[in-house]
């Protein structure tokens, strides 16, 4: 690339601009297009009848008084779905024991809500009254035998002496999303249009596919706006599937729609594992070794992506510090629907377990909590697949520390305490490596000068349309309103990873990066001998391209290719994961009658990367940090013999505006090395770092005899604690 371009794009100064949202103006006015908007002529309606029982063998599955129903149009059963092949499973893990989905329940009921039957008539009415008439009887039977997975990361270390240790077992949560699940299938003949609430439509269509035995040029799988999806939309489900099988089987459009009901009971869960670890700390406060084990619940089947979170949590720990480590991980089939992942997967628990162990560990030496970090905090970055790529550790804590009056806090602490007060404070220093892998980018000039980019990272909510437009604006060097982004169709895109694991910005802009400069270099040596140039003289203006004293602007460019469009397929597989880190106090409060929590204040410095727009990355840290104060203070799935007990928003705690404490956020980015952007995740930060700061503040707060405590760190978790009265 020449002089004159690269210094255009250092310059012009799109990346990095706090852009307001082009999807605003659609999603916050009700002009979004969800699954649910969709309406075909004749369209029928599937309803899924679930099993009340949580466990047993199915002895009578009776459809025949429900099928004569009026409006009903079919029903199918666990015999009728003849499929090609089982859903698919990532094995993250080797030797992982992988358990696929059963769409229908065949046998035997493994959870409550499992879906038993698939009711398609005229008007979801009319599937509901049918289904009322479908006997279903369950007899007790043994669970069998449950398939483990069990993993390793690190060497074997001998025994510690006198090590600290910790345990902090989470709740099972929901990933919940503004808009439930939901699918819309239109079938012609052999092939079929899916619209689908998902964040890897791709992923989708090959599931489709495989399951249904039709070749990959017959599905076409649509994401429009999707409301929401933290990893509950990632892998196909069984409600999906079936919604497909009715449209091609019947061949008639065929719509679901989960109710909150419906993902209450039967949509995946997140988190629910048991953490252990033990520490041996040297009396100057450096920690020589970490042992770590964690249990994962699965549900009785596994999605695409189940493995995730246990290999995430395996993988990172021990997170920021340079210590030996061994840690095991299991993973195990259960009773009860499939847990997988779900904003952070695996990457919280990692983080509160070593948090907390940090936390243990300063108060048994006595050493201040923000110093026993600076201790231990890996100081030599290397370039390497499984470690982070870069940062700055000590960085983020001396600025945590400025920001925050550090020093003064504790010393005002001291003082509340004396006063009666039960307050804390919570230090937490976390990493958050993104996905890996690969993503597309598909860039065009069009006729009229202004340019289409498709990528394979699809939107849920996000800012993703905003965000590509930047990056494309700024590597050409144009204003971002002549750029269209689209995403989420697999005829746009056909090859794509989709939205999760905090790797959109990473590895799909990164793709996007380098589609565009691709371009401008073809552009460069087609417009050189129209200017008159050489290439090397030709420079990049804001309405097209200049040189020897002429100009080309893009539409006349795109005049002069005709039918040639310049077009640019990129696959780009990111070199190296990119590790975002960052660092939080929380400041926290506990009423001593009622154990109520208020958080008072939560100062942040986070490490993203290049930044592409500083809104955007400020709405992924405050949404990701509403679902972490969620996870750590009040969310949680119930149940009682096998029956959900949270099954409705009058039940289940979801985190409301009012919760949301003050968050003070301040940005030290440090570009990652793996990618040509420089940018980091930062979709999961808040899940990852605010829960393991929060939980410090409360044991900081509480007396320091209190045993570990659960999660949620609900009033009434710490009101026990408070008064010594345990469950
Ligand atoms: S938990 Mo995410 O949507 O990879």
């Amino acid at each position: 690339m020449t002089g004159s371009v690269r210094s255009a794009l250092q310059t012009n100064g799109w990346i990095g601009r706090k852009m307001p949202r082009r999807e605003d103006a659609r999603l916050l006015r009700g002009r979004g297009l969800f699954v649910d908007d969709l309406q075909a002529e004749g369209s029928l309606f599937l309803e899924v009848l679930r099993s009340p029982y949580p466990a047993g063998e199915i002895t009578l599955l009776d459809t025949g008084a429900a099928v004569g129903m009026p409006g009903v149009v079919a029903i199918f059963t666990a015999k009728d779905l003849v499929l090609c092949a089982q859903s698919a499973v990532n094995p993250l893990l080797p030797n992982a024991n992988l358990i696929t989905m059963e769409p229908l329940a065949d046998h035997r009921i493994s959870a409550a809500g499992q879906a038993v039957a698939a009711i398609i008539a005229t008007s979801r009415d009319a599937a509901r009254d049918a289904m009322e008439l479908i006997v279903l009887e369950v007899d007790d039977a043994p669970a069998p035998q449950q398939a483990k997975t069990i993993a390793h990361w690190g060497k074997r270390l001998p025994a510690f002496e006198h090590p600290v240790t910790a345990a902090v077992d989470h709740a099972l949560i929901a990933p919940f999303a503004m808009e439930p699940r939901a699918a819309f299938a239109m079938p012609d003949g052999d092939t079929l249009t899916v619209w689908l609430s998902t964040q890897t439509p791709q992923r989708g269509r090959d599931d489709l596919c495989a399951m249904l035995g039709l070749p990959r040029e017959a599905v076409r799988v649509i994401a429009p706006d999707v409301g929401g999806a933290f990893g509950g939309k990632a892998s196909l489900m069984p409600e999906d599937l079936l919604t497909a099988f009715a449209a091609l089987k019947l061949q008639r459009p065929v719509k679901w729609n989960a109710s909150r009901s419906d993902d209450f009971l039967a949509a995946t869960q997140g988190r629910g594992a048991s953490s252990r670890a033990e520490m041996s700390v040297d009396h100057t406060g450096h920690a020589t070794g970490l042992r770590a084990e964690f249990t994962f619940p699965l549900g009785h089947w596994m999605p695409y992506s189940a493995l995730s979170p246990v290999r995430n949590a395996g993988r990172i720990l021990p997170g920021p510090y340079d210590i030996p480590f061994d840690v095991s991980a299991t993973a195990e089939i259960t009773e009860g629907p499939a847990v997988n992942i779900y904003r952070g997967a695996g990457r919280p628990e990692a983080a509160m377990l070593m948090e907390s162990l940090m936390d243990k560990s300063a108060r048994r030496l006595g050493i201040d909590p923000m110093d026993i970090r600076r201790r231990n905090a890996m100081r030599n970055l290397s370039h390497h697949p499984d470690t982070p790529c870069s940062g700055n550790y000590l960085a983020l804590l001396d600025r945590l520390e400025v920001e925050t009056g550090y020093h003064d806090l504790r010393a005002q602490q001291a003082a509340r305490r004396e006063n009666g007060a039960i307050c804390g404070l919570g230090l937490a220093l976390y990493v958050e490596p993104c996905g890996q892998g690969w993503e597309t980018a598909h860039l065009t000039l069009r006729e009229d000068g202004t340019f289409l980019a498709a990528t394979g990272s699809s939107a849920q909510g996000q800012g993703r349309e905003t965000a590509m437009a930047q990056i494309v604006a700024q590597a050409l060097n144009v204003d971002p309103s002549q750029i269209a982004v689209v995403a989420g169709d697999t005829a746009d895109v056909p090859d794509g990873i989709g939205a999760l694991a905090s790797r959109s910005t990473a590895i799909g802009g990164s793709a996007m990066w380098r589609a565009a400069s691709a371009l401008l270099g073809r552009a460069i040596d087609v417009a050189a001998p129209l200017l008159g140039c050489a290439a090397s003289a030709v420079t990049v203006t804001q309405t097209g391209l200049c040189g020897g004293g002429s100009a080309l602007s893009w539409a006349a460019l795109a005049k002069h290719l005709g039918p040639d469009r310049l077009c640019v397929d990129i696959r780009h597989t990111a070199d190296a994961e990119a590790w975002a880190s960052g660092a939080i106090l929380a400041e926290i409060a506990i009423d001593a009658d009622t154990g109520a929590l208020t958080i008072e204040r939560i100062t942040w410095i986070d490490d993203a990367g290049t930044v592409i727009n500083p809104l955007l990355v400020q709405g992924q840290l405050l949404g990701g940090a509403a679902q972490g104060i969620g996870a750590a203070t009040m969310e949680r799935m119930v149940y009682a013999d096998g029956q959900l007990q949270t099954g409705s928003l009058m039940d289940y705690a979801l985190p409301r505006a009012t919760d949301m404490p003050p968050i003070h956020l301040f940005s030290q980015p440090t570009p990652s090395p793996a990618n040509p952007l420089g940018v980091k995740g930062v979709g999961e930060a808040g899940c990852i770092g605010i829960p393991a700061a929060i939980l410090n503040a409360v044991m900081d707060a509480l007396p320091a005899d209190t045993p570990d405590l659960s999660l949620p760190l609900s009033s009434e978790n710490l009101w026990r604690a408070l008064t010594g009265k345990p469950l």
